[in-house]
């Protein structure tokens, strides 16, 4: 049936092997980017290298050759790309005109190469002298009629250095604003894990790995998003260790892996076997999965205590270290199966299973991503990761602990420097006494609560430091008016976008160098730091020719902004530009955590940031690591018609976020379009559809009413081993049915897996 819709064809190797290869050369071919990226590639995740920007995963101490992947190469390739979006182009094509190209055409045009300053007479993008630029931004930002009118979103690719310089610049000014990409993906681990183990973060280290007996991974595609992991996750699986994965999708990066820099797995065809268990969960199912699986742990443990044999729970360190054992006992209790079963898609049956191979386990650590995070109970879902691994004492051993995958290559990092609505009185008291300037106390906005602010006309100017905000948002239709009223735009980036044709009435367009260019300040060759999802900070230093003369490095232009607007600061702008170790220095000043920051990252691998619930130390209120007990569901089923659907929005494997590589899917088998929606066979066969039937999407909202703006039409039915009740489509082209309002309750982090929508043949 498959082999009759075009480009929907199955796919049967494993993740890995020869298509990566094969995958690699493509990109690297189509960039035009060959010599230059050999180099690039081989000195990416070195020890002396730059970090790859793609993904989050820390780098192994013991470092194969290349330490490198498909993606990784994917994502090098198109940032040090020949092709170029030169002012000369921009002179050819109007701002109208190029609305018209895809997200994929629009970053293929290649690199920015000058500073632009949008003309509204001819419609189009013309260069600009980059001191016109500075002193033009400045002079409005200055004449704005309050700070509180300024939103400085950060995208999770800058270092620590830009980011630090560039929230003392934004809270010099006056303004907390800072919408943040990590409010699109782990907004509900700072906000789950903080209160629960007193960290923000996850606790286990890569060597933890070599320890554990199981690993968990829940709601994340490492097969995708964050192919290194691999690796990790093939030594698990080869020395015993158990993998369970849960997952509405067969992901085939989380079942088989061929690994492509193996001569044994590339010549004789070897896969290793990934998970051993694989429970598709229902979207939107995992917090009733969840309960479900302590439900039964518990009454296991019950049932053996009565029997006299050996108990599940791990009653020394639940007395020692927990507070909230029993709330969380007392409302297992009262759930009943029929709910968790109807709710999770998964039977008790399958609960009990998973409960038991979870107490075989003497070290668990569970991973996980998006799947779990982008919900309305988003940050519920994180907490109960926690209670789980809490009830047998997986938390502050080796080969134990949580684990959350994060995004941006240093998403955790610019968090950790203080780019944050919300910062603590004792950040804010040394910031001001490290630079004698003095800052808000405001409670800034993050992402959605500033397109709110912009569409109610409360904010006029928006600062991007990378990103595509607009399009990476849910509710284009709202958002990409919204955009429309700010009086200034100005993003620093490295190639054209969507949110860059969304004019303002004063938009800039300033171009930066990347992670693998050369950085050179009046000091010399300058190294940048990041931190990756484990908490290593380390530095990354670009070897090759900056794409053009005019790039400048985001510090510089940070501190060129700064200058240019607050033309009497305290702060030594023009020596941190020209010398980031001074940039690092007031880091160490400002955060104990970094002290020692210069010396600390000149050690191979750098250091890693302190996790005190590693070691058992518990930050919290209570002194102690809390349960906390889930109370909220993704959705309200029994508000939605019978046959609705949940729906997720996915990434392919040719994407980062809004950045579209190519139209191929390749795990998924799908090749040369993205209009497709996935569905299970049993829910076709319940709507009467067959695979190349062409459906439309309408939304609905929490009271199970159709929405009449988010519909999306044309989409070809693919049917796709996956959770009965689900369904999936790529972003950003789903984000029309996805609301703004429909956010976690705690960290305002978008429900963008899990939105109830009606489906019928168009
Ligand atoms: N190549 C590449 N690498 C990337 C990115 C990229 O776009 N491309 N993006 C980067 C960024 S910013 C981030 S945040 C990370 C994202 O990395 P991931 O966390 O892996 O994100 P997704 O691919 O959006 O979703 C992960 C999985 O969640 C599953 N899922 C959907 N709904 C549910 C659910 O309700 N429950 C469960 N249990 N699972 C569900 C989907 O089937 C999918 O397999 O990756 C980073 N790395
Ligand atoms: N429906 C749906 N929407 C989602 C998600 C989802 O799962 N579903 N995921 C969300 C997630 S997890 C995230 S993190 C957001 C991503 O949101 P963003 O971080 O805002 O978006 P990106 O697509 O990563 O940004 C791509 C742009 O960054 C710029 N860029 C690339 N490298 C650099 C650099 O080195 N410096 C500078 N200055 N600019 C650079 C380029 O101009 C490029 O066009 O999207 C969110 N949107
Ligand atoms: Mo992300």
């Amino acid at each position: 049936m498959s082999n009759v819709v075009p480009g929907v064809s199955g796919y049967q190797g494993p993740a890995g092997g020869w298509g990566a290869v094969k995958a690699v050369a493509a990109s690297v071919f189509s960039q035009k980017a060959v010599a230059r990226d050999i180099i690039a590639m081989f000195r990416m995740n070195q020890v002396k290298g730059f970090d790859c920007p793609g993904c989050a995963w820390p780098d192994p101490g013991h470092r194969s050759p290349m330490e490198l992947c498909e993606n990784g190469v994917k994502a090098v390739s198109w940032e040090t790309t020949s092709k170029k979006a030169s002012p000369e182009f921009f002179r050819q094509h109007t701002v109208a005109e190029l609305w018209h190209y895809s997200d994929f055409e629009l970053e293929n045009i290649g690199r920015l190469t000058h500073p632009m300053k949008y003309d509204a007479a001819t419609d189009t993008w013309q260069a600009v002298e980059w001191q016109v630029a500075f002193a033009d931004i400045g002079e409005q930002l200055r004449n704005m009629a309050s700070p509180e009118q300024v939103e400085f979103y950060t995208s999770g690719r800058t270092s620590n250095e830009a980011a630090f310089l560039y929230q003392l610049f934004a809270r010099e000014y006056g303004s907390s604003n800072f919408p943040d990409c990590s409010n699109m993906c782990h907004g509900p681990t700072s906000a789950g894990l903080t209160p629960s183990i007193g960290l923000g973060k996850g606790t286990v280290e890569l060597d933890d790995f070599e320890h554990c007996d199981l690993v968990i991974c829940i709601g994340h595609n490492p097969g995708t998003n964050h192919p290194r992991m691999l690796t990790t996750l093939r030594e698990v699986a080869q020395r015993g260790a158990r993998i369970i994965s849960i997952n509405p999708l067969a992901e085939r990066g989380l079942e088989r892996f061929s690994f492509p820099q193996s001569p044994t797995d590339m010549l004789q065809g070897h896969a290793t076997t990934l998970s051993n268990e694989y429970y598709q969960v229902k979207m939107g199912g995992d917090a009733s999965l969840l309960k479900g699986v302590m439900k039964a742990l518990i009454e296991m443990d019950e049932a053996r205590i009565l029997l006299g044999q050996e108990p599940c729970l791990d009653r020394a360190f639940l007395a020692e270290h927990t507070h909230g054992y029993q709330e969380l006992y007392d409302d297992l209790h009262r759930c009943s199966w029929a709910e968790l079963e109807l709710d999770s898609g998964l039977s008790r049956n399958q609960m009990e299973d998973l409960a038991d191979r979870y107490d075989k386990s003497n070290a668990t650590i569970i991973c996980y991503g998006l799947g779990i995070t982008q919900h309305k109970n988003g940050t519920e879902n994180v907490q109960q990761l926690v209670n789980l691994l809490l009830l047998k004492g997986n938390m502050g051993k080796k080969g134990a602990g949580i684990c959350p995958l994060r995004g941006h290559s240093n998403v955790q990092g610019d968090r950790s420097v203080g780019i944050n609505e919300a910062a603590s009185e004792e950040f804010l008291v040394r910031l001001e006494g490290r630079f004698n300037i003095s800052v808000s106390r405001k409670h800034g906005r993050s992402s959605v609560e500033s397109i709110r602010a912009i569409e109610r006309g409360d904010a006029k100017a928006l600062i991007c430091m990378g990103g595509n905000l607009a399009v990476a948002m849910p509710n284009p239709q709202r958002t990409f008016e919204a955009m429309k009223k700010l009086e200034l735009q100005v993003h620093v980036a490295t190639k054209l976008n969507r949110s860059h044709l969304l004019m303002a009435k004063h938009n800039y367009l300033l171009p930066a160098l990347g992670r693998t260019e050369r950085d050179m300040q009046a000091s010399g060759i300058q190294s940048v730091t990041v931190e990756d999802s484990m908490s290593m900070v380390h530095a990354s230093c670009g070897a090759l020719k900056p794409a053009s003369r005019w790039l400048k490095s985001e510090p510089a232009i940070v501190a060129e902004m700064a200058r240019a607007t607050l033309p009497n600061s305290p702060v030594n702008w023009e020596d941190m530009m020209g010398d980031y170790a001074l940039i690092r220095d007031a880091i160490a000043d400002v955060i104990p955590a970094f002290s020692g920051y210069n010396v600390r990252i000149a050690e191979p691998g750098g250091f890693r940031m302190d996790t005190p619930a590693s070691r058992r130390e518990w930050k919290t209120a209570t002194g102690k690591a809390n349960f906390v007990v889930s109370r909220e569901r993704a959705v309200e089923r029994q508000n939605q018609p019978a046959d609705s659907l949940v729906l997720a929005t996915l990434r392919s494997h040719d994407q980062y976020n809004t950045t579209i590589y190519g139209m191929n899917d390749r795990y998924r088998g799908i090749t040369g379009r993205r209009d497709v929606a996935f569905l299970s066979q049993a829910e076709a066969d319940a709507h009467g559809l067959v695979e190349g039937d062409v459906i439309n999407i309408q939304a609905l909202d929490d009271s199970g009413t159709p929405s009449a703006d988010r519909v999306m039409y044309g989409l070809t039915v693919v049917i796709y081993s996956m959770a009965a009740g689900s369904i999936g489509a790529y972003l950003p082209e789903a984000n029309v049915l996805l609301s703004l309002d429909a956010v976690d309750t705690q960290s305002l982090t978008p429900a963008y897996k899990s939105v109830p929508v009606l489906i019928r043949k168009a």
